[in-house]
């Protein structure tokens, strides 16, 4: 069966979370995990609103086939090995969604969604605005949070 997989770097930092958030409304059906590490700042935010956030571990995707892997805020296979070797084998095919334009991408066939904005999480946003889809008081405020920190706010 299909699936789809969404991660962001390891270490995960607010704009990545703000993006991890937003990635929820985005791909209802997929499985979403987080970093093992985050941030001080993306791990105070979590502890807020895990309860509004469907985030799995890195030992929970143990086993997971995955037909999609979908990359947000880098496009650096170094970036997301934290994830690879869990899995039973390296995914098909990977989506990307950066706002590291100046990068060169390194995940193999990777289908890359990329705008030169300040934070990875506005490229989401602006996505979701374009599909006419809206999200919930708590995904907007860490979507915000994600976007203040990663352009000029903190
Ligand atoms: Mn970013």
């Amino acid at each position: 069966m299909a699936h789809c997989l969404v991660v962001g770097p390891s270490v995960n930092d607010l704009d990545c979370l703000g993006s991890l958030a937003l990635a929820q409304v985005l791909y209802p059906e997929a499985t979403i995990a987080k970093s093992g590490r985050l941030h001080p700042g993306a791990a105070n935010l979590y502890t807020l609103f895990r309860d509004h956030l469907s985030l799995g571990r890195v030992q929970d995707l143990k086993g997971l086939q995955v037909e999609k892997m979908i990359v947000l805020d880098t496009r650096s296979l170094g970036k997301i090995q934290e994830y690879l070797p869990v899995l039973p084998s390296l995914p098909p095919s990977f989506e990307v969604w950066d706002h590291h334009k100046q990068e060169t991408c390194d995940i193999p066939g990777a289908l890359i969604h990329e705008k030169p904005y300040g934070s990875n999480t506005t490229i989401l946003a602006l996505e979701l605005r374009n599909r006419g889809m809206s999200v919930t008081q708590p995904i907007a405020t860490i979507a915000l949070t994600g976007i203040y920190a990663d352009t000029g706010g903190g």
